[in-house]
């Protein structure tokens, strides 16, 4: 499967085209919109997300409830659009000399300036209006759905925060994903620890009125998954690697990790791998997790658990120095209308982010023109899994 996105964070609309999914599956616009909705909260968001009522017109690729085998697209409109009609004309306009809202000191930590040079950009809201996060809403729509097709082959995948600016969460989640994104949801940070949480709300209003902004991690737990999904074969047929890759290039995105991650490499060999018991029930398993998930690129059926670190969003109230691109002399940056911490939102955006990965590497493993066959060749690669 893939997909593209298209549209301008003030621009009319985003669009999205998905190809490659199988016929049969169940879709309405009500599955996608739970979780555009999802990822509008957040404590740390800015006035964008009051004005926005994120929400998708399919407009190709479903009849009756279910995908056809055809692209399916859908748009999601911009509200703030009506804001932004004259800056953001698509028509040609008279006198380029007199557009509003024209940017020429780049922030620093954005797209803005390399993205200016890039595309020989002079007006940096040319840069600024598709690298702004506005994007993830479409990639959250076409992340639904494939979250859509997962719980129909009974694969289930949830998000929390687990760290806002050195904040940590002391709750390590055993309930079933459902279960977790529903205690994720009550807490406005998305954070599965009362205390923690209180103390990350407190930190953000601080940061508000310093005119900062902050980071942090959020987890990804999917359950479910058959062993042997993915490769090691080839580098780009690896599973693990193109979620990471898929993390990463979220915005604001600086790192990842799967299972203990990083502290693997301070313990010893046999405190990192994973040992293997089998059980008539179970099939194969390991008898803990600290890979998360992954052996050789593969899915080894244990849970699958990515962490993705978000640095703070650049554009800052309290801006730092740049350079106008125009007279080259020193300034402080433009500011921007933004969000103090979008670590909640990006939890959702993370975890649609690796529902497409490992929706994508199943329709890539299985025959996928049709949904009804795919459930079924799923569920005999399990049984067999379980026995082999
Ligand atoms: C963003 C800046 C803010 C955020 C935006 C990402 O938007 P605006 O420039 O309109 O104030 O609200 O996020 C979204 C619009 C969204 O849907 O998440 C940025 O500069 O990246």
């Amino acid at each position: 499967m893939r997909y593209l996105t298209a549209g301008e964070s003030h621009g009319p609309s985003l669009t999205v085209i998905i190809e490659g999914l199988p016929a049969g599956l169940p879709l309405t616009a009500d599955d996608i919109n739970k979780s555009l909705q999802e990822r509008q909260k957040g404590y740390g968001r800015g006035r964008r997300m009051q004005i926005e009522h994120d929400q998708v017109i399919i407009t190709g690729g479903v009849r009756h409830g279910y995908t056809l085998g055809s692209p399916v697209s859908f748009i999601i409109e911009n509200k703030d659009w009506k804001h932004w009609k004259n800056i953001m004309q698509i028509e040609p306009i008279e006198d380029s000399t007199n557009i509003k809202r024209q940017i020429t000191k780049p922030r620093p930590g954005h797209a803005d300036l390399n993205g200016g040079i890039k595309y020989g950009h002079r007006d940096l809201r040319n840069v600024l209006e598709r690298s702004s996060a506005r994007e993830t809403a479409a990639r959250v729509a076409a992340g639904a759905v494939a979250k859509k097709l997962l719980s129909e082959l009974d694969i289930f995948i949830c998000s929390h925060v687990v760290e806002i600016g050195g904040i940590k969460s002391s709750v390590e989640p055993k309930d079933h994903p459902l279960v977790i994104n529903e205690k994720a949801n009550q807490s406005p940070v998305r954070c599965l620890d009362d205390d923690a949480s209180i103390k990350m709300m407190s930190l953000i209003d601080e940061t508000k009125k310093n005119g900062n902004s902050i980071g942090g991690v959020v987890e990804v737990i999917a359950t479910g998954v058959p062993p042997g999904i993915g490769s090691y074969v080839h580098s780009d047929r690896k599973l693990d690697g193109k979620i990471a890759s898929s993390v990463v290039s979220i915005n604001a995105f600086k790192g990842v990790e799967f299972g203990i991650g990083f502290e693997a490499a301070r313990r010893f060999g046999s405190e990192v791998q994973d040992e293997i018991a089998w059980s008539p029930e179970k099939g194969y398993y390991r008898l803990s997790n600290h890979l998360g998930g992954f052996e050789g690129g593969m899915t080894n059926g244990m849970p699958i658990i990515v962490r993705g670190v978000m640095k703070p969003i650049p554009t800052l109230y309290k801006p730092l120095m740049s350079v106008d691109i125009d007279t080259k002399e020193v300034f402080h940056a433009s500011i921007e209308r933004s969000d103090s911490c979008a670590v909640p939102s990006a939890s959702i955006v993370c975890e649609h982010a690796v529902a497409w990965e490992i929706a994508n590497a199943i329709v890539e493993q299985f025959y996928a023109d049709q949904f009804i066959k795919l459930k079924q060749q799923l569920k005999e690669y399990r049984e067999y899994a379980r026995g082999f």
